[in-house]
């Protein structure tokens, strides 16, 4: 990994993979009819007390986001424009994404990071919808995807361009070398933090504006965010988090408790 902590990969997925990764996503929000569903907010962790999240580990759930609904409780949008993320099986359970996750591509790249047995643990769809396109707080993935020894890499997939005005990802560069900040703990009550988030200083971050196709690699520490998306063009993005499932213990206090072991990219 680069000293800043994260790398921008330029035109990894073709625009005909993305357009297909697209579309499929289309007629899955088509298919998908709101009985069941939740909203999603990383402002508010309250939330994750719920079954439908922690079930979503190993299924295709829809999250609506936090500004979908009205004073009257109904859309203020169409269906379509109102979906926070899908996820957090997607590549385990729709052979598009599956496809992509599976690639060979994505299985070099952890082979020349060193991994011995990685597995994707989560997979999210990310809308970033017009006008109401939720923010995503400054954060290291390893708070929520810990090993031990930590392994996460996050994999973001840019599937529209993605702007300072349409809610890019933002990095401190360099973050990832002053260690883990905090875990989100699951117990019976639900989830938190152990510890308070730091305070960062905004005037650290650096926009990541990428183009569609654009895939960035970020390091499990690396302190990273995205704004609120109040333009009218939304910002479409794949997120993957890669685990290292040999020599790398999965904490039982993670969130995500599956009933089946993930598979792995590959075995070397
Ligand atoms: O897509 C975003 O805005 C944030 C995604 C992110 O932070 C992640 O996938 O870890």
């Amino acid at each position: 990994m680069p000293p800043a902590g994260y790398l921008v990969l330029e035109s990894f997925a073709s625009a005909e993979e993305v357009q297909v990764m697209r579309d499929r996503m289309a007629e899955l929000v088509e298919g998908f009819d709101g009985a069941e569903s939740s909203v999603f907010s990383t402002k508010d962790h309250r939330q994750l007390k719920d079954d439908y999240f922690f079930k979503s580990a190993e299924n295709i759930s829809f999250f609506f986001e936090e500004k979908a609904f009205g004073d009257d409780g109904c859309l203020r949008q169409p269906k379509e424009l109102s979906i926070n993320k899908v996820g957090h099986a997607l590549h385990e359970h729709d052979p598009v994404f599956k496809k992509f996750a599976f690639s060979e591509n994505v299985s070099s790249l952890f082979s020349s990071l060193g991994y011995k047995r990685p597995a994707v643990i989560q997979s999210m769809y990310i809308f970033k919808q017009p006008g109401i396109g939720g923010e995503v707080v400054p954060h290291q993935d390893n708070t929520f995807l810990y090993t031990e020894p930590l392994s996460c890499t996050g994999l973001w997939l840019a599937l529209e361009d993605a702007t300072i005005t349409n809610g890019c990802l933002w990095a401190i560069p360099g973050s990832h070398k002053n260690g883990l900040k905090r875990r989100m703990i699951r117990d019976e009550n639900g989830t938190h933090f152990d510890r308070p988030s730091p305070s960062y200083d905004q005037k650290e971050f650096v926009p990541l504006e990428v183009k569609s196709g654009d895939f960035v690699v970020i390091h499990g520490d690396l302190i990273h965010q995205s704004f609120e998306n109040l333009s009218p063009v939304s910002r479409h993005a794949l997120s993957l988090h890669v685990v290292d499932t040999e020599g790398c213990k999965w904490s039982k206090d993670n969130w995500i408790q599956r009933k089946s072991a993930p598979e792995p990219l590959y075995v070397s």
